[in-house]
């Protein structure tokens, strides 16, 4: 938690402002996205933020921006990447932003994902509502005797205040696997088996510190490819920046619309 007051003061002085109010975590497939939402005022490198490394995953950047919520005089603090657990890095840099975020004075954040999708009905490019998870990791971001309910982990009011403004949207169970390597299909039934809706390798352990300091939750998935054994095709990382452009005007208008509303 010292590192993230540490990270938070840097923030509070480059971008000359006090505290933030909703923080995104931009996944794969969601950068461009990630530019509609407002008027970036302070762009930030990571590398010059405690405690944050650079991007290790392709198409992702590695700075985090100050942007204008509209007119409201609030910000949003932007993370254009994630630390994932199987960089190595630990849990503890894992959960970093979103303790970072806290830290800044958030009290909401915005999880957004690229993933494989268990479903036919969502083919690559659709925006899929995270409404509960299943954390295949085998670890957790608390440490200690730390009971945190995780109930309505994924805020009810944030993802009814979605669908209002994208009545389309569907929910579903979000899987996280440690990964790199991709699920086998018999994985991918386990997952389906389990009560699973979407396969991914982020935002549960980002999702449980968030709870664990008090943020409200929503969680966004871009299903950018079908899971393996669904797909008749091998996956590849391309495939997930591809779908990831094509899907940037939903997925960034529903960002805007959100973030404007929160
Ligand atoms: I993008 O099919 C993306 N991330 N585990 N499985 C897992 N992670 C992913 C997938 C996928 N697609």
């Amino acid at each position: 938690m010292d590192v993230a007051r540490a990270a938070a003061a840097v923030i509070a002085e480059r971008t000359g402002v006090e505290r933030h109010h909703v923080a995104l975590v931009l996944g794969s497939g969601w950068r461009e996205s990630g530019d509609r939402i407002g008027e970036t005022l302070v762009e930030i490198d990571n590398t010059d933020v405690p405690g944050f490394a650079q991007a290790a995953v392709k198409g992702h950047s590695g700075s985090m921006r100050s942007i204008a919520i509209g007119d409201t005089g609030r910000r949003a603090l932007v993370f254009g990447t994630r630390t994932h657990y199987y960089e190595g890095r630990g849990v503890r840099a894992v959960v970093h932003a979103v303790r970072t975020a806290a830290a800044a004075g958030c009290s909401t954040v915005v999880l957004t994902n690229g993933c494989g999708g268990l479903r036919e009905e969502w083919p690559p490019g659709t925006p899929v509502l995270i409404s509960d998870h299943i954390n295949l990791t085998a670890v957790s971001p608390l440490e200690g005797a730390t009971f945190v309910d995780l109930t309505d982990l994924y805020s009810p009011r944030l993802r009814a205040l979605a669908r209002e403004l994208d009545p389309d949207l569907d929910e579903g169970v979000y899987v996280q696997f440690q990964g790199p390597q991709y699920e086998t299909p018999a994985e991918v039934r386990m997952a389906q088996r389990a009560g699973g809706d979407l396969v991914g390798m982020s935002t549960t352990l980002e999702a449980i510190a968030a709870r664990h300091a008090g943020l409200e939750v929503l969680g966004i998935s871009l299903v950018t490819n079908p899971a393996a054994g669904i797909s008749k095709t091998p996956l590849s990382h391309e495939e997930v920046l591809e779908e990831g452009q094509a899907a940037a005007g939903r997925c960034g208008s529903l960002l805007a619309r959100i973030v404007a509303r929160i």
